[in-house]
């Protein structure tokens, strides 16, 4: 087992309260199925697949064995000019698996690569087909899009945003749709807030449709605490999209991959965007990897009308890399060995009666899921609450997510229904030990 070193100061952590966690760190040295262990040799339940990747659970020996081999039969390819058959594979499979029409997948290593791929396809397409003033970009309050530039601008969390300037130019922001006053303890979608799509058309009426190439949302936000849309909420974004030649992207870098109990959010909702982001499930967390899936007919455009022979000038050194490749395959046939998408669907009903079971506790305002996810709400305390429960749990053997004063849990869809049982012992323990 890994020992930890002498000296913690070196490695600038990301999202971390580094002074904090360096004077009592959390470390984790080894992991398989639903747990981790910690260096002092507990066993720590992941209920939140890692970071919202590891659907499957860890160290599964089909992907496990994938890379190991791959290492030795092709370690890098470039991805310019030159490809490899497992990278056409891959995009052939996560088109199999993602809404019909949408067969075009450019490979990033990330979510925030994805977004902003997607962002710079979206603007590419209008201006090939003659729309070239659309460049206004539309995201929304609360949104999470990575920590890119082109995310972060239309990403709606204002720490995310505050300390970096001025951003890209020409972004707007559609409110978000978190209601506790009308929709608290919902089950699934919330009835209320459709209407707030609506603000797409006063957006439209500020600046002409003419200057907007795309509104990208979260199908449901998982980072900024878990927001489900309102029924007919999404519904009613396609339709505004469509009347005025915007392009809609679901950024479903969460949702991507069975976390609702169905290959993507799309499916789910039954609503298709033009462009979808993935990455985290795609590959279990193993490797880093995401995608951006197109509309036929914009990759088909873009490459009838390309004026130059190098369609798009974007790209990354890793795009498509055979080791992600390879994780990526042996990912998908996992989920589907498995019938995993289905086992998270077939639990989402007593995840939900376990989750909502929690509703009198302490300090808890609200609690809502969908699918394989949860969230408790907590009376807010500048986030301080929240960080006090994540410290809790860890010490009461499980791993768990927080934003601001929200607990989010996402569990690998391995998880057995007594381990469902056994988080929510263990966090009204939690809940009644914190302040
Ligand atoms: N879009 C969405 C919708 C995301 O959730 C990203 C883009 C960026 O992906 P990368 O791979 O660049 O991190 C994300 C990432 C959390 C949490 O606890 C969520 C994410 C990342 C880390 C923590 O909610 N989402
Ligand atoms: N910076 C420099 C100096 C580079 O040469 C490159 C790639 O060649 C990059 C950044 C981009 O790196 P990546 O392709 O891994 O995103």
């Amino acid at each position: 087992m890994t020992t930890r070193p002498n000296n913690l100061d070196s490695y600038w952590m990301p999202f971390t309260a580094n002074k904090q966690f360096k004077k009592d760190p959390r470390m984790l040295v080894s992991a398989d199925g639903m747990y981790y262990t910690s260096d002092d040799g507990r066993q720590i339940m992941d209920t939140a697949a890692g970071l919202w990747c590891v659907n499957a659970g860890h160290n599964r020996p089909k992907i496990r064995e994938a890379v190991a081999n791959q290492v030795g039969e092709l370690d890098y390819c470039p991805s310019f000019q030159f490809g490899h058959p497992k990278a056409f594979e891959l995009a052939n499979q996560v088109a199999e698996l993602f809404p019909e029409g949408m067969n075009h997948v450019f490979f990033t290593n990330s979510g925030s690569e994805s977004v902003d791929t997607a962002l710079k396809i979206a603007l590419a397409y209008q201006r090939t087909i003659g729309q070239g003033t659309r460049t206004r970009l539309i995201g929304r309050e609360r949104g999470y899009h990575g920590t890119g530039f082109g995310g972060i601008t239309v990403g709606g969390l204002v720490k995310n945003r505050m300390y970096f300037g001025s951003l890209l130019t020409g972004a707007d922001h559609l409110p978000h749709t978190h209601n506790l006053a009308k929709n608290a303890f919902s089950k699934g979608c919330p009835e209320h807030g459709a209407e707030l799509a609506n603000e797409l058309e006063t957006i439209v009426a500020l600046h002409d449709a003419s200057n907007i190439a795309a509104v990208i949302v979260e199908p449901m936000a998982g980072s900024t605490g878990v927001l489900m849309p309102p029924k007919g909420y999404l519904q009613k974004l396609r339709e505004i999209c469509t009347k005025y030649g915007i392009l809609l992207i679901f950024d479903e870098v969460i949702t991507a991959f069975g976390r609702l109990g169905t290959a993507t959010a799309s499916d789910y909702f039954g609503v298709k965007p033009d462009i979808i982001t993935c990455a985290k499930g795609l590959t279990n967390g193993v490797v880093p990897m995401g995608g951006v899936v197109v509309a036929d007919y914009i990759y088909d455009t873009m490459v009838e009308k390309a004026d130059s022979p190098i369609e798009l000038f974007h790209g990354y050194t890793y795009s498509g890399h055979p080791i992600a490749a390879a994780a990526g395959l042996a990912t998908l046939e996992t989920y589907r060995e498995e019938g995993l998408f289905e086992r998270a669907n077939d639990l989402a009903p007593y995840w939900e009666h376990a989750l909502h079971q929690l509703k009198d506790e302490k300090n808890v305002i609200d609690i809502r899921n969908i699918g394989l996810v949860g969230a408790i709400e907590l009376e807010p305390m500048a986030g301080k609450r929240g960080y006090d429960a994540m410290v809790e749990a860890y010490k009461q053997g499980l791993m768990i997510r927080v934003t601001g004063d929200i607990l989010a849990f996402s569990p690998p869809f391995i998880i057995e229904k007594g381990e469902i049982d056994q988080i929510m012992d263990t966090m009204r323990r939690v809940l009644n030990t914190i302040d």
